[in-house]
């Protein structure tokens, strides 16, 4: 493959409901598709799922951006890639910005089984022909909204709840949840707003039957989610702090966790999730797949991820109507009962909609062989 041009669709997407979190609330989502075109003509697509404030991780998407256009395009345009796993490679001497690379290497890996005519799920090594989704709720203003919103996803069917948690939103709430769903698979995220000070809180939400805590404490720590996973009987699964596969192995070494959440975005591509999925499997941690508030293209991705035999655990990648009036792809994401079929068409398995995308279009950059690598230092 030699790709001629990138393309970086900005869009503008408003979700249907406010998102809220330990981090604040949100309802508009600056979203960035990576459209890498070769020299047949043939398009591959990704998402960059970068925050639009550094709040989950240091990523934001103004600065992704600037990584996008400055190295990691000009990186990729005119050169001979025979297979994705070599876009890591090309990208090694650089570091982080993982939601970056793996924007552009998740768009050389659609275009790639596009080439070869099979779906992403199968050119990763998925075989899936379907995969079991739950659903991840925000803070409410109360525990009755919050209770009204679980009971229309259960309605659904979705295979899990999870639930936002922060200090002072947390025991009393989940306790509330339990009286009325004593019986449903929940979880909770609290999204690093916890310390080891906050021991006596996370100790009792352990009568609560949890499935786990996902990343209680600050992200990158490894530590101390040790320290808390020798003292607490609820699984703690770990989001923010797996950041590479160097960090899934500390984690895993040390017990930081019995459970991890993949991103793609975070961990810096497919070929890295592959590879912490290869070493999940071998110390037999369940995985599950983690969501960004994508829309389609990434949302795709992940259900392509999720064919992947470790993915054990219902993952974040809801129906495309969760979050949008109109998401960008046809056919959408639909999770019925609470699981999404694994598309066995070429790619990601459905179309990109530029007439759709129209509507949130902010502005569109374009990298090409005119745009040479400009930096200070040289070889
Ligand atoms: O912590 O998993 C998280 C959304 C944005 C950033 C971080 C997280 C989330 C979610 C929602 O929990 C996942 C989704 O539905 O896409
Ligand atoms: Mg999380």
């Amino acid at each position: 493959m030699k790709i001629k041009e990138i393309k970086l669709h900005q869009l503008l997407m408003t979700m249907k409901n406010p998102f809220t979190t330990s981090f604040g609330t949100q309802q508009k989502r600056f979203v960035t598709i990576v459209e890498a075109i070769d020299e047949d003509g043939t398009s591959g697509f990704g998402e960059c799922v970068s925050g639009e404030d550094p709040l989950y991780s240091e990523e934001f998407m103004d600065a992704t951006l600037i990584a996008l256009k400055k190295y990691f395009g000009p990186l990729v345009v005119n050169k001979e890639i025979s297979h994705p796993d070599e876009v890591w490679e090309i990208y090694k001497p650089f570091k982080r910005n993982n939601m970056a690379k793996a924007s552009i290497e998740g768009a050389v890996w659609d275009l790639y089984a596009k080439k070869k005519g099979i779906s992403l799920a199968e050119a990763i090594g998925g075989a899936k022909k379907e995969v079991d989704v739950g659903v991840s709720l925000g803070l409410e203003d109360t525990d009755e909204l919050l209770l009204e919103r679980i009971g229309e996803k259960v309605e659904e069917g979705y295979k899990r709840i999870k639930v936002k948690i922060k200090p002072g939103r947390d025991v009393e709430m989940v306790r509330k949840i339990r009286e009325v769903y004593p019986d449903i698979p929940l979880m909770v995220d609290a999204n690093s707003a916890y310390t080891l000070d906050d021991i006596d809180t996370l100790k009792a939400l352990d009568e609560f039957n949890l499935m786990m805590i996902e990343q209680p404490l600050m992200a990158g720590d490894v530590i101390d989610h040790a320290k808390l996973q020798k003292q607490i009987k609820t699984p703690v699964c770990l989001d923010e702090s797996i950041d590479s596969y160097e960090s899934a192995a500390a984690a895993i070494e040390l017990g930081s966790c019995e459970i991890i959440n993949v991103k793609v975005g975070r961990v810096g591509g497919i070929t890295q999730s592959i590879k912490i999925h290869d070493l999940a499997k071998k110390h037999n941690i369940p995985l599950w797949c983690g969501g960004m508030l994508e829309a389609g293209v990434g949302r795709l991705h992940n259900v392509a991820i999720t064919a992947l035999s470790e993915f054990v655990l219902p993952g974040d990648t809801a129906s495309s109507s969760r979050y949008w009036f109109e998401d960008i792809i046809t056919p959408e994401v639909v999770a019925e009962k609470g699981v999404v079929k694994v598309s066995d068409k070429p790619g990601i398995g459905a179309e990109v909609d530029f007439g759709k995308m129209e509507q949130y279009l902010v502005k569109v950059d374009s990298i090409t062989a005119d745009d040479e690598l400009d930096m200070i230092m040289h070889n």
